[in-house]
């Protein structure tokens, strides 16, 4: 066993699909359940998607279940979708149902995988690249420098449409606001933050809140209250599972109309 081998193997195995994923038709920012769901989604229907994760794990909030009871919660509208990727729910009560968190993760990622989309872990979005009062990419370092707080400068991808699926910070909205000056329609123009817990409220309004922000950018999951002022609501996923195949939808209409133009 040689052990250049097995190094060259790694690292050509990596840069073959870094490179690859130079130009995309979507990168979503953020690998957790929203941005997995939407990844899932949009490659399923045959778009070529990257997603870049920050942490060396992927699934955001899920591993956590709520105060560390890592069980997550689901209404009944989400049960189609935990259906589609075969992620095993118990009934609760009424309209309640019960997912083990380390499985929805395991999962989603590996339901998202195997549809094609690359998950890039260990990556920081940083910026975005605007042209035309449109954002048409990312701008990537990897996340030891920024933890490290290291001069390095970054590289970029290019995408059709980009999706932050970034949680409760909205990163990427608040990027484009405070580089750019931009305008987005909340009612001051700006991300107004979640506001307190609501559950009921919180789910609803996610999915009315997942959309497009700006040209080229779409807000999902916890992201999109965040944006838009609306409430959080605490260990119950289906919105945000929800959220990420509306996100998904809205996305392929955004790609389709730049593929025209
Ligand atoms: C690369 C980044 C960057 C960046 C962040 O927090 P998430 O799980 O987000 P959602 O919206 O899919 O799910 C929200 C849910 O987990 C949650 O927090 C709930 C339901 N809260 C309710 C409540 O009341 O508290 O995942 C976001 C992911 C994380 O993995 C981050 O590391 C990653 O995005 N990320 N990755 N570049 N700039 N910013």
């Amino acid at each position: 066993m040689d052990e250049a081998l097995i190094s060259r193997a790694i690292t050509e195995s990596f840069t073959r699909d870094f490179i690859d994923s130079f130009n995309v038709d979507v990168a979503i920012v953020g690998a957790g359940p929203s941005g997995l769901v939407c990844a899932y989604y949009l490659a399923k229907h045959d778009l070529k998607v990257a997603i870049f994760e920050r942490h060396l794990r992927v699934g955001g909030g899920m591993p956590g279940g709520g105060m560390m009871f890592n069980r997550i919660v689901f209404q009944r509208e989400a049960i189609p979708i935990l259906k589609e990727f075969g992620i095993t729910y118990k009934k609760y009560k009424g309209e309640l149902y019960v997912v083990d968190a380390l499985e929805s993760i395991s999962t989603l990622c590996s339901k998202t995988l195997k549809k094609g989309v690359r998950i890039f872990n260990l990556i920081d979005v940083e910026d975005v690249v605007i042209r035309d009062k449109r954002i048409c990419g990312v701008v990537l370092n990897w996340s030891s420098v920024k933890w490290a707080k290291l001069h390095v400068d970054p590289l970029s991808v290019k995408a059709k449409a980009v999706v932050d699926a970034t949680g409760h910070d909205s990163e990427i909205s608040r990027i484009i606001e405070r580089k750019n000056g931009i305008k987005i329609g909340t009612s001051t123009g700006g991300v107004l933050g979640e506001g307190s817990m609501w559950a009921e409220v919180g789910e609803k309004k996610l999915i009315e809140n997942t959309k497009e922000i700006y040209p080229g950018l779409v807000v999902c999951g916890m992201t999109a209250n965040a944006v838009f002022g609306s409430p959080r609501m605490g260990a119950i996923f289906g919105g945000m599972f929800l959220s990420g195949r509306k996100a998904a939808e809205v996305v392929r209409k955004i790609v389709k109309q730049n593929s025209k133009s």
